[in-house]
Protein backbone atom coordinates (compact mmCIF):
# COMPACT_ATOMS: atom_id res chain seq x y z
CA UNK A 1 0.00 0.00 0.00
CA UNK A 2 1.42 3.49 -1.00
CA UNK A 3 1.23 5.53 2.13
CA UNK A 4 2.23 8.70 2.00
CA UNK A 5 2.54 10.00 5.42
CA UNK A 6 5.03 6.94 5.74
CA UNK A 7 7.13 8.07 2.88
CA UNK A 8 7.25 11.67 4.63
CA UNK A 9 9.40 10.65 7.09
CA UNK A 10 12.01 9.96 4.80
CA UNK A 11 12.11 14.54 3.52
CA UNK A 12 13.50 15.72 6.94
CA UNK A 13 12.68 19.13 5.32
CA UNK A 14 8.85 18.50 5.39
CA UNK A 15 9.26 18.93 9.01
CA UNK A 16 9.80 22.60 8.91
CA UNK A 17 7.88 25.26 10.08
CA UNK A 18 7.38 28.42 7.49
CA UNK A 19 5.31 31.43 9.62
CA UNK A 20 5.17 29.79 12.66
CA UNK A 21 2.90 26.99 10.67
CA UNK A 22 3.47 23.57 9.26
CA UNK A 23 5.03 23.29 5.66
CA UNK A 24 2.84 23.13 2.87
CA UNK A 25 5.47 21.93 0.31
CA UNK A 26 3.25 22.55 -3.39
CA UNK A 27 6.16 23.28 -5.42
CA UNK A 28 7.59 19.92 -6.71
CA UNK A 29 7.65 21.28 -10.31
CA UNK A 30 10.30 23.73 -9.55
CA UNK A 31 11.89 21.56 -7.53
CA UNK A 32 11.40 18.24 -5.12
CA UNK A 33 12.69 17.73 -1.64
CA UNK A 34 15.56 15.18 -0.95
CA UNK A 35 14.77 12.06 0.97
CA UNK A 36 17.84 10.83 3.70
CA UNK A 37 18.84 8.06 1.77
CA UNK A 38 19.77 10.95 -1.30
CA UNK A 39 21.22 13.46 1.48
CA UNK A 40 23.31 10.45 3.09
CA UNK A 41 24.42 9.59 -0.07
CA UNK A 42 26.09 12.63 -0.61
CA UNK A 43 27.58 13.04 2.48
CA UNK A 44 29.14 9.82 2.21
CA UNK A 45 30.75 10.46 -0.90
CA UNK A 46 32.51 13.29 0.12
CA UNK A 47 33.17 11.38 3.76
CA UNK A 48 34.41 7.94 2.33
CA UNK A 49 34.89 8.10 -1.60
CA UNK A 50 35.66 11.50 -2.91
CA UNK A 51 38.38 11.97 -5.57
CA UNK A 52 38.64 12.59 -9.13
CA UNK A 53 36.97 10.51 -11.51
CA UNK A 54 38.42 8.88 -14.65
CA UNK A 55 41.52 10.41 -13.61
CA UNK A 56 43.71 8.34 -11.18
CA UNK A 57 44.92 4.97 -10.61
CA UNK A 58 44.53 4.78 -7.14
CA UNK A 59 42.28 3.54 -4.49
CA UNK A 60 39.64 6.15 -4.15
CA UNK A 61 39.67 7.59 -7.44
CA UNK A 62 39.36 3.58 -9.02
CA UNK A 63 36.41 3.49 -6.26
CA UNK A 64 34.47 6.94 -7.24
CA UNK A 65 35.07 6.50 -10.35
CA UNK A 66 33.14 2.64 -10.07
CA UNK A 67 30.36 4.38 -8.06
CA UNK A 68 30.33 7.20 -10.99
CA UNK A 69 29.84 4.28 -13.53
CA UNK A 70 27.40 2.57 -11.69
CA UNK A 71 25.02 5.65 -11.19
CA UNK A 72 24.80 6.13 -14.79
CA UNK A 73 23.80 2.33 -15.74
CA UNK A 74 20.87 3.17 -12.68
CA UNK A 75 20.02 5.84 -15.04
CA UNK A 76 20.40 3.29 -18.22
CA UNK A 77 18.24 0.74 -16.32
CA UNK A 78 15.37 3.67 -15.29
CA UNK A 79 15.11 4.64 -18.80
CA UNK A 80 15.67 2.10 -20.76
CA UNK A 81 18.69 3.14 -22.78
CA UNK A 82 20.25 0.40 -24.86
CA UNK A 83 23.74 1.52 -23.28
CA UNK A 84 25.48 3.65 -20.95
CA UNK A 85 27.17 5.06 -23.59
CA UNK A 86 23.84 7.15 -24.79
CA UNK A 87 23.86 8.30 -21.39
CA UNK A 88 25.52 11.82 -20.86
CA UNK A 89 25.33 13.44 -17.29
CA UNK A 90 24.99 17.22 -17.51
CA UNK A 91 23.84 19.94 -14.99
CA UNK A 92 20.10 19.50 -15.94
CA UNK A 93 17.39 19.50 -18.65
CA UNK A 94 18.59 23.56 -19.55
CA UNK A 95 22.22 22.39 -19.99
CA UNK A 96 20.99 19.40 -22.15
CA UNK A 97 18.77 21.10 -23.95
CA UNK A 98 21.34 23.90 -24.87
CA UNK A 99 24.26 20.45 -25.76
CA UNK A 100 21.68 19.25 -28.24
CA UNK A 101 20.97 22.45 -29.36
CA UNK A 102 24.49 23.57 -30.40
CA UNK A 103 25.83 20.20 -31.12
CA UNK A 104 22.90 18.93 -33.18
CA UNK A 105 22.48 22.05 -35.44
CA UNK A 106 26.30 22.50 -35.84
CA UNK A 107 25.70 18.53 -37.60
CA UNK A 108 22.36 18.42 -39.02
CA UNK A 109 21.19 22.08 -39.59
CA UNK A 110 21.54 24.70 -42.53
CA UNK A 111 20.13 27.50 -43.69
CA UNK A 112 16.26 27.13 -44.86
CA UNK A 113 15.57 24.38 -42.63
CA UNK A 114 13.13 24.26 -40.43
CA UNK A 115 12.43 22.77 -36.82
CA UNK A 116 9.32 22.27 -34.63
CA UNK A 117 8.58 23.69 -31.75
CA UNK A 118 5.20 23.69 -29.34
CA UNK A 119 3.46 26.36 -28.25
CA UNK A 120 3.78 24.81 -24.83
CA UNK A 121 7.41 24.82 -24.32
CA UNK A 122 9.32 25.82 -21.43
CA UNK A 123 12.04 28.75 -22.35
CA UNK A 124 14.80 26.10 -21.90
CA UNK A 125 13.58 24.06 -25.42
CA UNK A 126 12.62 27.63 -27.19
CA UNK A 127 16.06 29.76 -26.58
CA UNK A 128 18.35 27.45 -27.11
CA UNK A 129 17.17 26.99 -30.53
CA UNK A 130 16.88 30.22 -31.28
CA UNK A 131 20.27 30.88 -30.43
CA UNK A 132 21.35 28.69 -33.15
CA UNK A 133 18.60 29.43 -35.54
CA UNK A 134 19.79 33.05 -36.16
CA UNK A 135 23.59 31.38 -36.30
CA UNK A 136 22.81 28.95 -38.50
CA UNK A 137 20.02 30.21 -40.78
CA UNK A 138 17.25 27.70 -39.81
CA UNK A 139 13.56 29.00 -38.69
CA UNK A 140 11.32 27.40 -36.40
CA UNK A 141 7.62 26.38 -36.57
CA UNK A 142 5.39 26.33 -33.80
CA UNK A 143 2.50 23.64 -32.78
CA UNK A 144 -0.32 26.01 -31.62
CA UNK A 145 -2.08 24.72 -28.66
CA UNK A 146 -5.78 24.96 -28.25
CA UNK A 147 -7.92 26.80 -25.66
CA UNK A 148 -8.43 23.07 -23.58
CA UNK A 149 -4.36 23.11 -23.57
CA UNK A 150 -3.41 20.30 -25.58
CA UNK A 151 -1.90 20.58 -28.69
CA UNK A 152 -3.45 20.80 -31.97
CA UNK A 153 -2.18 17.68 -33.65
CA UNK A 154 -4.12 18.24 -36.97
CA UNK A 155 -1.88 21.70 -37.30
CA UNK A 156 1.23 19.66 -36.38
CA UNK A 157 0.69 17.22 -38.90
CA UNK A 158 0.37 20.20 -41.73
CA UNK A 159 3.17 21.64 -40.66
CA UNK A 160 5.75 18.71 -41.32
CA UNK A 161 7.37 19.47 -44.61
CA UNK A 162 10.18 18.20 -46.62
CA UNK A 163 12.48 21.13 -45.04
CA UNK A 164 11.61 19.52 -41.46
CA UNK A 165 14.23 18.29 -39.83
CA UNK A 166 14.13 18.11 -35.99
CA UNK A 167 10.85 18.23 -33.58
CA UNK A 168 11.41 19.00 -30.10
CA UNK A 169 8.32 19.00 -27.65
CA UNK A 170 7.90 18.94 -24.31
CA UNK A 171 6.60 15.69 -23.06
CA UNK A 172 4.38 17.20 -20.09
CA UNK A 173 3.99 20.82 -19.88
CA UNK A 174 4.88 22.41 -16.57
CA UNK A 175 2.09 25.46 -16.76
CA UNK A 176 -0.50 23.32 -18.03
CA UNK A 177 0.37 19.65 -17.05
CA UNK A 178 -1.12 17.91 -20.35
CA UNK A 179 0.96 15.27 -21.08
CA UNK A 180 1.09 15.54 -24.60
CA UNK A 181 0.50 13.07 -27.39
CA UNK A 182 4.46 11.59 -27.60
CA UNK A 183 4.00 8.54 -28.81
CA UNK A 184 1.68 10.07 -31.85
CA UNK A 185 4.38 12.91 -32.05
CA UNK A 186 7.80 10.33 -32.87
CA UNK A 187 5.43 7.98 -35.24
CA UNK A 188 4.32 11.09 -37.36
CA UNK A 189 7.66 12.37 -37.46
CA UNK A 190 9.41 9.30 -37.54
CA UNK A 191 7.29 8.69 -40.69
CA UNK A 192 9.34 11.13 -42.81
CA UNK A 193 12.55 10.80 -40.94
CA UNK A 194 12.82 13.21 -38.67
CA UNK A 195 13.96 12.83 -35.23
CA UNK A 196 12.19 13.76 -32.21
CA UNK A 197 13.52 15.64 -28.92
CA UNK A 198 11.52 14.94 -25.74
CA UNK A 199 11.86 17.53 -22.84
CA UNK A 200 10.99 15.11 -20.23
CA UNK A 201 11.59 17.49 -16.70
CA UNK A 202 8.05 16.97 -15.93
CA UNK A 203 7.49 13.85 -17.24
CA UNK A 204 10.59 11.81 -15.59
CA UNK A 205 9.38 12.19 -12.10
CA UNK A 206 5.90 11.14 -12.45
CA UNK A 207 5.97 7.91 -14.95
CA UNK A 208 7.83 5.08 -15.84
CA UNK A 209 9.50 5.22 -19.22
CA UNK A 210 11.36 3.46 -21.94
CA UNK A 211 12.76 4.78 -24.60
CA UNK A 212 13.19 2.17 -26.91
CA UNK A 213 9.58 1.40 -26.33
CA UNK A 214 9.02 5.34 -27.35
CA UNK A 215 11.78 5.45 -30.41
CA UNK A 216 12.47 8.29 -29.17
CA UNK A 217 16.01 9.83 -30.59
CA UNK A 218 16.55 12.44 -27.58
CA UNK A 219 15.14 12.70 -23.88
CA UNK A 220 16.61 15.31 -21.56
CA UNK A 221 15.50 15.51 -17.59
CA UNK A 222 16.59 17.48 -14.57
CA UNK A 223 18.38 15.53 -11.75
CA UNK A 224 16.57 17.62 -9.05
CA UNK A 225 12.99 17.24 -10.40
CA UNK A 226 13.41 13.46 -9.34
CA UNK A 227 14.80 13.47 -5.69
CA UNK A 228 18.36 14.15 -6.75
CA UNK A 229 20.53 16.76 -6.04
CA UNK A 230 20.77 20.12 -7.87
CA UNK A 231 23.01 20.78 -10.56
CA UNK A 232 22.60 17.12 -12.26
CA UNK A 233 20.56 15.88 -15.31
CA UNK A 234 20.71 13.79 -18.21
CA UNK A 235 20.87 13.68 -21.94
CA UNK A 236 19.85 10.92 -23.63
CA UNK A 237 20.16 10.25 -27.06
CA UNK A 238 20.42 7.33 -30.01
CA UNK A 239 23.88 6.56 -30.36
CA UNK A 240 24.29 7.00 -34.32
CA UNK A 241 23.14 10.86 -33.34
CA UNK A 242 25.52 11.19 -30.33
CA UNK A 243 28.07 10.05 -32.31
CA UNK A 244 27.80 11.90 -35.68
CA UNK A 245 27.58 15.55 -33.46
CA UNK A 246 30.55 17.09 -32.62
CA UNK A 247 31.67 17.80 -29.06
CA UNK A 248 30.02 20.60 -27.04
CA UNK A 249 32.37 21.75 -24.98
CA UNK A 250 36.32 21.45 -24.77
CA UNK A 251 38.48 20.09 -21.97
CA UNK A 252 39.55 17.11 -19.78
CA UNK A 253 37.98 13.90 -20.62
CA UNK A 254 36.27 14.62 -23.68
CA UNK A 255 39.89 13.88 -25.81
CA UNK A 256 41.62 11.11 -27.12
CA UNK A 257 45.15 12.83 -28.08
CA UNK A 258 45.60 16.52 -27.78
CA UNK A 259 48.35 18.52 -29.68
CA UNK A 260 48.54 21.78 -30.95
CA UNK A 261 48.18 20.87 -34.72
CA UNK A 262 44.85 18.06 -34.01
CA UNK A 263 43.13 16.68 -31.20
CA UNK A 264 40.67 13.97 -31.47
CA UNK A 265 37.55 13.16 -29.01
CA UNK A 266 36.94 10.44 -26.65
CA UNK A 267 34.41 8.07 -27.06
CA UNK A 268 30.77 8.27 -26.04
CA UNK A 269 29.57 9.45 -23.77
CA UNK A 270 32.68 11.13 -22.21
CA UNK A 271 32.99 13.41 -25.67
CA UNK A 272 29.62 15.21 -24.09
CA UNK A 273 31.14 15.42 -20.81
CA UNK A 274 34.42 17.97 -20.48
CA UNK A 275 35.90 18.81 -17.08
CA UNK A 276 35.77 17.48 -13.46
CA UNK A 277 31.90 16.37 -13.72
CA UNK A 278 29.61 16.74 -10.63
CA UNK A 279 30.28 12.99 -10.10
CA UNK A 280 28.87 13.34 -6.03
CA UNK A 281 25.90 14.56 -8.10
CA UNK A 282 25.63 12.21 -10.45
CA UNK A 283 26.47 9.38 -7.98
CA UNK A 284 23.33 10.92 -5.26
CA UNK A 285 21.04 11.04 -8.36
CA UNK A 286 21.64 7.06 -8.97
CA UNK A 287 20.59 7.17 -4.80
CA UNK A 288 17.50 9.36 -6.30
CA UNK A 289 16.53 6.56 -8.88
CA UNK A 290 16.61 3.24 -5.93
CA UNK A 291 14.82 5.58 -3.65
CA UNK A 292 11.85 6.10 -6.68
CA UNK A 293 12.04 2.40 -7.83
CA UNK A 294 11.33 0.91 -4.79
CA UNK A 295 8.25 2.88 -4.54
CA UNK A 296 7.26 1.99 -8.21
CA UNK A 297 6.94 4.38 -10.80
CA UNK A 298 3.81 3.48 -11.70
CA UNK A 299 2.32 3.43 -7.96
CA UNK A 300 3.80 6.97 -8.13
CA UNK A 301 1.40 7.96 -11.38
CA UNK A 302 -1.68 6.35 -10.23
CA UNK A 303 -1.09 8.51 -6.60
CA UNK A 304 0.03 11.54 -7.82
CA UNK A 305 -2.84 11.52 -10.41
CA UNK A 306 -5.63 10.95 -7.60
CA UNK A 307 -3.97 13.62 -6.10
CA UNK A 308 -4.45 16.11 -8.70
CA UNK A 309 -8.02 15.22 -9.00
CA UNK A 310 -8.54 15.81 -5.69
CA UNK A 311 -7.05 19.16 -5.99
CA UNK A 312 -9.09 19.93 -8.79
CA UNK A 313 -12.66 18.60 -7.45
CA UNK A 314 -11.51 20.82 -4.22
CA UNK A 315 -10.42 24.44 -6.13
CA UNK A 316 -13.15 24.15 -8.62
CA UNK A 317 -15.69 24.57 -6.24
CA UNK A 318 -14.09 27.80 -5.52
CA UNK A 319 -16.02 30.93 -6.52
CA UNK A 320 -14.26 32.75 -9.65
CA UNK A 321 -12.02 29.79 -9.87
CA UNK A 322 -10.35 29.92 -13.76
CA UNK A 323 -7.88 27.06 -14.67
CA UNK A 324 -5.24 27.38 -16.80
CA UNK A 325 -4.98 23.88 -18.83
CA UNK A 326 -7.84 21.32 -18.94
CA UNK A 327 -6.44 18.95 -21.35
CA UNK A 328 -8.06 15.07 -21.12
CA UNK A 329 -4.46 13.86 -20.07
CA UNK A 330 -2.84 15.41 -17.39
CA UNK A 331 0.18 15.36 -14.64
CA UNK A 332 1.80 16.86 -11.86
CA UNK A 333 0.51 20.88 -11.69
CA UNK A 334 -2.73 22.22 -11.68
CA UNK A 335 -2.29 26.39 -12.97
CA UNK A 336 -5.37 28.77 -11.91
CA UNK A 337 -6.36 32.10 -11.55
CA UNK A 338 -8.83 33.31 -9.23
CA UNK A 339 -11.62 36.18 -9.66
CA UNK A 340 -9.10 39.54 -10.70
CA UNK A 341 -5.97 38.57 -7.99
CA UNK A 342 -2.78 38.69 -9.13
CA UNK A 343 -0.98 35.74 -8.91
CA UNK A 344 1.91 36.97 -6.76
CA UNK A 345 -0.44 38.26 -4.36
CA UNK A 346 -2.42 34.78 -4.14
CA UNK A 347 1.29 33.27 -3.82
CA UNK A 348 2.61 36.06 -0.93
CA UNK A 349 -0.44 35.21 1.11
CA UNK A 350 -0.52 31.52 0.58
CA UNK A 351 3.03 31.23 1.48
CA UNK A 352 1.87 32.91 5.07
CA UNK A 353 -0.54 30.77 5.44
CA UNK A 354 2.59 28.00 4.80
CA UNK A 355 1.70 26.89 1.71
CA UNK A 356 4.53 26.85 -0.74
CA UNK A 357 3.38 27.56 -4.58
CA UNK A 358 4.95 28.62 -7.64
CA UNK A 359 3.19 32.01 -9.29
CA UNK A 360 4.41 34.17 -12.41
CA UNK A 361 5.06 32.93 -15.83
CA UNK A 362 6.95 30.07 -15.07
CA UNK A 363 9.46 30.13 -18.13
CA UNK A 364 6.61 29.81 -20.28
CA UNK A 365 6.05 33.26 -21.80
CA UNK A 366 4.80 32.56 -25.38
CA UNK A 367 2.33 30.51 -23.21
CA UNK A 368 1.21 33.32 -21.41
CA UNK A 369 0.64 35.32 -24.30
CA UNK A 370 -1.39 32.69 -26.18
CA UNK A 371 -4.11 32.52 -23.01
CA UNK A 372 -3.68 36.13 -22.74
CA UNK A 373 -2.32 36.40 -19.09
CA UNK A 374 0.64 37.45 -17.21
CA UNK A 375 0.86 34.62 -15.15
CA UNK A 376 -1.06 31.59 -12.79
CA UNK A 377 -0.66 30.36 -9.42
CA UNK A 378 0.94 26.55 -10.01
CA UNK A 379 0.62 23.75 -7.27
CA UNK A 380 2.27 20.63 -8.09
CA UNK A 381 2.02 17.66 -6.30
CA UNK A 382 4.76 14.86 -5.55
CA UNK A 383 3.97 11.36 -3.75
CA UNK A 384 5.17 13.09 -0.25
CA UNK A 385 1.96 15.12 -0.48
CA UNK A 386 -1.15 13.86 0.98
CA UNK A 387 -5.11 14.75 1.07
CA UNK A 388 -4.74 17.40 4.04
CA UNK A 389 -1.85 19.51 1.88
CA UNK A 390 -4.77 19.68 -0.90
CA UNK A 391 -7.30 20.91 1.94
CA UNK A 392 -5.19 23.42 3.24
CA UNK A 393 -4.49 24.78 -0.17
CA UNK A 394 -7.85 24.30 -1.15
CA UNK A 395 -8.81 25.91 2.46
CA UNK A 396 -5.46 28.62 1.51
CA UNK A 397 -6.86 29.57 -1.63
CA UNK A 398 -10.63 30.12 -0.28
CA UNK A 399 -9.57 32.36 2.12
CA UNK A 400 -7.21 34.82 0.10
CA UNK A 401 -10.38 35.05 -1.98
CA UNK A 402 -12.12 36.42 0.93
CA UNK A 403 -9.41 38.66 1.41
CA UNK A 404 -10.34 40.20 -1.70
N1 LIG B 1 10.82 24.13 -14.75
C1 LIG B 1 9.33 25.06 -13.09
O1 LIG B 1 9.08 25.57 -12.00
P1 LIG B 1 16.17 23.01 -15.23
O2 LIG B 1 15.99 24.39 -14.69
O3 LIG B 1 17.30 22.93 -16.21
O4 LIG B 1 16.25 21.96 -14.18
O5 LIG B 1 14.82 22.64 -16.02
C2 LIG B 1 14.34 23.47 -17.04
C3 LIG B 1 13.00 23.02 -17.49
C4 LIG B 1 12.85 22.55 -18.77
N2 LIG B 1 11.67 22.08 -19.21
C5 LIG B 1 10.58 22.06 -18.43
C6 LIG B 1 9.30 21.49 -18.97
C7 LIG B 1 10.66 22.53 -17.12
O6 LIG B 1 9.58 22.51 -16.35
C8 LIG B 1 11.89 23.04 -16.64
C9 LIG B 1 12.00 23.63 -15.27
C10 LIG B 1 10.75 24.64 -13.39
O7 LIG B 1 8.46 24.85 -13.92
C11 LIG B 1 11.72 25.75 -13.13
S1 LIG B 1 11.54 27.09 -14.26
Amino acid sequence: MFDANLIRKDFPILERQVWNRPLVYLDNAATTQKPVQVLDCIEKCYREYNSNVHRGIHFLSQESTRLLEEAREKVRSFINAPSTDEIIFTRGTTESLNLLATCFSQRFLKAGDEIILSGMEHHSNIVPWQIQAERVGYSIRVIPVLDNGELDMEAFRSMISDRTRLVSVTWVSNVLGTVNPVVEIIKAAHEKGIPVVLDGAQAVPHTSIDVQALDVDFLAFSGHKIYGPTGTGVLYGKRELLEAMPPYQGGGEMIGHVSFESTTFNSLPYKFEAGTPDYVGSIALGAAIDYVQALGMDDIRQYENSLLEYACQGLRTIPGMRFIGNAAHRSGVVSFLVGDIFPSDMGTLLDHLGIAVRTGHHCAQPLMERFGIQGTVRASVSFYNTKADIDALVAGVDRVRGMF
